[in-house]
Formats: structure tokens, sequence, C-alpha cells
């Protein structure tokens, strides 16, 4: 499996999932800043829009972080990432993995372009609604699914953390204290190794 990757960007996400996944991957660097670099040829497969994170698995080409993270946990079950097709808690599961692409991702558009806030024609509704969904869904436990760590809170928890990094996250004691929780899993730590060190 080829893991499309570029350091300082949205791949460590899937860094991140790589290494609580635990099967063994190759990281394949794709230059997002320099488009004349040769790119392996199954990257445009995998990435029509030409983004990372993006993973070629046998004949199985993938993008888009949710996607790939909703593809690989089912994938391997036994690694307990994702609640069972037939668990209750897969619908909560399957809701926060969409929260961010669907939610997040453009709330955080809606502060670094300025737009004004207009809940009932946006999509994600607004910014500050989606922290305060954010918060409350966090008050539940240590995870988003409780006291079930899962899939979701890799890529909600590394978005978090991103936002943070950005000085897109409010104080907000509940999410920072998520963030922490994040970042002392060793596959974290690990990922963000591998980010720092470009290989
Ligand atoms: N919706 C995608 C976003 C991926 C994305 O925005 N990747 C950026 C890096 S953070 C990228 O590859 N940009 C390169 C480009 O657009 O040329 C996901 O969630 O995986």
């Amino acid at each position: 499996m080829k893991l499309y990757w570029c350091p300082q960007t949205r791949s460590l996400r899937l860094l991140w999932f790589m290494e609580e996944l635990g099967q063994s991957y190759e990281r394949v660097l794709v230059d997002i800043r320099d488009k004349d670099k040769p790119r392996d040829p199954d990257f445009a497969k995998a990435s029509p829009m030409g983004k990372v994170p993006a993973i070629s698995d046998g004949g199985v080409h993938l993008s888009e972080s949710a996607a790939i993270a909703v593809y690989l946990a089912d994938k391997y079950p036994s690694t307990g990432l994702a609640p069972a097709i037939d668990d209750p808690l897969r619908g909560a599961y399957l809701y926060w993995m969409f929260f961010v692409p669907g939610v997040v991702e453009p709330a955080m558009l809606e502060k670094v372009a300025g737009f004004e806030p207009n809940p009932s024609q946006f999509g994600h509704g607004s910014y500050d609604q989606m922290i305060k969904v954010l918060e409350t869904g966090l008050a539940g436990g240590q995870w988003l699914l409780g006291e079930t760590f899962s899939a979701a809170d890799i890529i909600v928890g590394s978005t978090a953390n991103f936002m943070k990094g950005f000085n897109l996250l409010p104080v907000n004691a509940t999410i920072e204290a998520y963030i922490e929780r994040c970042l002392e899993r060793p596959a974290y730590r690990r990922a963000i190794e591998i980010n720092e060190a470009g290989a």
C-alpha cells in the first residue's frame, strides 16, 4: 500500500492513521509545492484533484482523508478503528468522520476568508456553531464515541490540532484537552516525527 503525502500538509492525518493501523505501507513523497517534479504515475489515479493525502492499495486508488480512513478502517476490522456496520456507534462514527470535510473545512474557510457568517445559507452552518457542536460532542467522554477511540478521532483530532496551529481555534478547554489526549497517542507522535523529518 502506498501513501502519497507531503510534509506540513493535511497528509499528517493519514500518517497518524497509518501508524495507528499498523499495516506496512510505503510513503511516496509528492511535492505539492513543485508541480514540475515527476510524480508516481498512480498518484493521478488516486487523486484526480492532485491533492495529498492519497493512497494506492492494489487496484484501489483513493483520495480524500475521510474516505481513505473509512475504507482502510473497514478493510482491517481487527484494528478496532471503526465500529462494525451493525454497531449502534456506527452512526455517530460516520457523522464525525464526515463532520470534517462537510463542516469543519468550510467553516475554517469562512474564518480565513473573512466571510460574513450566514448559517441558513452555508451548508456548514457557521464557524461558531461548528465549535459548539464539536465541544458538545466531546462532552460525553475521552473520545468522540465516548471511551472508544476510533478513526473519526484521527480525522477530527488532527484537524482540531491543525486549526490550533493556524490560530483558528478559540480558547476552549474541552477541545484543547481533547487535542492533548490525541497528542499523547504514540502513533500520533510517530506521525509528527515523520512529518517533521520530511521522509
Ligand atoms: N479534501 C482533501 C483536502 C486535501 C488538501 O487540501 N491537500 C492539500 C495540502 S493540505 C494539497 O494537496 N494541495 C495541493 C494542491 O492543491 O495543489 C482531504 O481532506 O484530504
